[in-house]
């Protein structure tokens, strides 16, 4: 059942002075999301997208604001020419003419067109919808191959870095300052022992892995799918930046090869799904396989555990520093999601040899 949501007055006013909203506007949450807060608006009987940007994590939110806009219009023109077979997110200017609005508190609020009749999904259920998924996802990044990279800036620098990522695991660990870390020695000790990707990883920068222009958030319920279970549109554009396939291509599998969602605590069943995992490498290679260079095809295996590892890093890091970064439901939240994603890193890192064979040559 659908919840309605009670803004502040000072918010619901502002908001209806810049997009024109009628004193009936009616807002409902939207989506999984663990950093912007989304809602369903309806108004007139139409429907809209409302975010409200967290500028915690998003320091420039004018810059997010203006690669939103480079991507999507860049999208658009593909799709107008016959170059991109999936609906394109439209933002919605304020009457004033501004990609968002800046209410009290300097709060960023932005509007997006609603995609009708769409779902999404935390957990895939089929290999036909991974198959779906990351060949949508690899059509998004073949149709960016060529945007401008100079309208695109770095919204959160060195976001899936491991090396930044991990020393701020280790600084966090040491000033603990949520006083956690004695009770979680074990997922720190499993954490520590990430040094094989790093150094994997400084390979594969000397080996020249390509830097491109990618989503870098390509989670399962970042993409829309209709009611007949196709791919109909990416979502949640904000930290479209320079990055690697490998990164997109990590998160996918992350997000996919497991039967249970990422805050699963019922860690037995943290697996890796074999054929998904044959259905995402296919579905990728169609969707973008002609522009991946055969370093990156190689390390397809490694993507996903880079990922999942980083992410994992992240949890635990935000635990440890006291949950001000995803949100959480419950206290402990975070060392949860940790927990099952070192599952499934250690499931990747076993099975490495085995998944990587399933890659089409
Ligand atoms: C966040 O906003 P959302 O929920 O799609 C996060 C991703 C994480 C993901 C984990 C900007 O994505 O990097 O992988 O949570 N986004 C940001 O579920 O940090
Ligand atoms: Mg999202």
């Amino acid at each position: 059942m659908n919840k309605t949501v009670d803004l502040d007055l000072t918010t619901r006013t502002g908001l209806a002075e810049a997009w024109g909203l009628s004193p009936h506007a009616h807002f409902e949450p939207l989506g999984n999301g663990l950093i912007n807060r989304t809602l369903l608006v309806t108004d007139d009987g139409r429907k809209r997208v409302l975010q409200c940007l967290n500028t915690h994590v998003f320091r420039d939110p004018a810059r997010v604001m203006r690669n939103c806009h480079a991507v999507t219009a860049h999208l658009g023109r593909k799709r107008a020419a016959g170059h991109y077979d999936y609906a394109v997110l439209e933002l919605v200017p304020t009457l004033a003419g501004d990609p968002a609005a800046v209410l009290a508190g300097d709060t960023w609020w932005r509007m997006y067109d609603h995609v009708p009749d769409t779902v999404t999904f935390d957990v895939a259920e089929t290999p036909d919808l991974v198959h779906e998924a990351s060949r949508g996802f690899g059509a998004f990044a073949a149709a960016l191959a060529d945007v401008d990279v100079r309208t695109i800036g770095d919204v959160i620098p060195r976001f899936h870095d491991p090396v930044r990522r991990f020393e701020a695991f280790r600084r966090a660990l040491v000033a603990d300052r949520a006083e956690r870390a004695s009770e979680c020695t074990d997922t720190c000790a499993a954490a520590l022992s990430f040094d094989d990707v790093l150094s994997h990883w400084h390979l594969l920068q000397r080996q020249g892995l390509p830097a491109r222009i990618t989503h870098n958030d390509c989670k399962l319920n970042n993409l829309l799918f209709d009611h007949g279970g196709r791919a109909t549109c990416v979502v949640d554009l904000d930290t479209v930046m320079s990055g690697t396939l490998l990164f997109d291509f990590g998160d996918m599998a992350r997000s996919m090869l497991s039967p249970v969602p990422e805050d699963s605590t019922d860690l037995g069943r943290v697996r890796v799904r074999h054929e998904y995992f044959a259905a995402l490498a296919r579905g990728y290679l169609d969707g973008c396989g002609a522009m991946l260079t055969q370093l990156e095809r190689d390390n397809l295996v490694f993507a996903a555990r880079l990922v999942t590892g980083v992410i994992g890093l992240r949890f635990l890091t935000d635990h440890l520093d006291g949950d001000h970064y995803f949100r959480v439901t419950h206290a402990g939240h975070n060392l949860e999601r940790a927990r099952n994603q070192f599952t499934l890193y250690a499931a990747l890192t076993a099975e490495a040899e085995n998944l990587q064979a399933l890659v089409p040559r």
